[in-house]
């Protein structure tokens, strides 16, 4: 493929100064290298399942998810397959090219660990390509995931090194950076991004994609997640709106730093207008969720976004795959 150089030594001073960028010099050069790296009207789209839901013992302070806090979802045990691959098919007739299953765990048990991977197996004979996030991961548990057949594993830091310590204290960065270490030698393809909107400052959004613009390897996927508001949790009090042209400058920040990783706008979406996804998508965003739900939240309805893509003249990139 031709492209630009991919670089993993990116500093603060550089992200910061492109950052600033004047807003049309800053989406030219986005989309730029979007296009030298893919096609800039498909969107590869994902689906979401709550395989393991609530009663989490670590303290998030943006999840609806942690036990520590009173937000009104009902803890559920792990679901049993037939239903997860029931989900799957839906999911597969509404459009989506990769199914992601989540589960609020701190780190899966081993004995859990069969029945997570013929969820793998299962996914992957649909034809889906198949995502987890299941929290932090032992190696012995990464190679197993990786032998039924796990595609990628979502990770995500959240923050900045800086702010993290504000809004979790149950596990660390290093934590978090050391279960995406082993799974990018495994092979299983990265999913890691964060959240904005949690009250961090603009330094900490560009740090934290500084952060994973010079780990290793950039994540195959970075999630931009705009937070989703949750009654009950502690980001509820810290969280701060984000200005609709930040966000896209932070999109196109990452398209920039990360040119041939795929940048999901994930969460948030159902707040955002029709013209802020579009100016994301021009930023170098092109993945997004498809169907109504995330894990507790709302996600929009899948016709609104066909609706979306139809009126931008773009197209959701599993129309090319199962074409073929
Ligand atoms: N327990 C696993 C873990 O923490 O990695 C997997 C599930 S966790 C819910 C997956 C990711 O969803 C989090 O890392 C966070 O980035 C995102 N997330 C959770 N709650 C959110 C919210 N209220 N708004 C936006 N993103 C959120
Ligand atoms: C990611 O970065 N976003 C997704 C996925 N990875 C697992 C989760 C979003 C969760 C939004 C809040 C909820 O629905 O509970
Ligand atoms: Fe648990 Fe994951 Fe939610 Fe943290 S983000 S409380 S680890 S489910």
């Amino acid at each position: 493929m031709t492209g630009s150089k991919i670089r993993t030594d990116w500093t603060m001073e550089e992200a910061r100064a492109i950052h600033v960028l004047p807003f049309p010099e800053l989406m030219n050069r986005a989309q730029g290298l979007h296009r030298m790296h893919f096609d800039p009207t498909a969107i590869e789209t994902a689906s979401l399942l709550s395989i393991k839901t609530g009663g989490c013992p670590e303290d998030c302070g943006y999840c609806s998810q942690s036990s520590r806090y009173k937000t009104g979802v009902k803890a559920t045990k792990l679901m049993e397959t037939g239903a997860v691959l029931e989900a799957a098919r839906r999911a597969k007739a509404a459009g989506a090219q990769r199914f992601c299953m989540g589960a609020a765990w701190r780190s899966p048990k081993d004995r859990e660990m069969d029945k997570l991977c013929t969820m793998v197996r299962g996914v992957a004979e649909l034809g889906l390509e198949t995502c987890m996030t299941l929290g932090m991961l032992t190696a012995a548990q990464i190679a197993r995931l990786k032998v039924a057949g796990l595609d990628f594993y979502n990770h995500n830091i959240d923050t900045s090194p800086d702010y993290y310590p504000e809004i979790a204290t149950t596990r660390t960065m290093e934590d978090r950076l050391e279960t995406i270490a082993h799974v990018r030698k495994s092979g299983i393809r990265v999913c890691c991004g964060g959240i904005v909107g949690m009250g961090e400052a603009e330094e900490d959004r560009i740090a934290m994609l500084v952060t994973l613009a010079t780990l290793p390897a950039h994540p195959d996927s970075v999630p931009i997640n705009l937070w989703n508001e949750i009654k009950g949790v502690p980001v509820q009090d810290m969280a701060q709106p984000v200005d609709p042209f930040a966000l896209v400058r932070l999109v196109a920040l990452a398209r920039i730093l990360m040119p041939a990783s795929v940048v999901r706008l994930s969460a948030g979406r159902t707040g955002m207008s029709d013209e802020l996804q579009a100016l994301c998508f021009l930023a170098g965003a092109n993945s997004i969720f498809i169907g109504d739900q995330l894990l507790t939240t709302g996600n929009p309805a899948a016709w609104k976004d066909r609706d979306l893509l139809a009126r931008l003249g773009m197209h959701m990139a599993c129309a090319e795959t199962s074409a073929t």
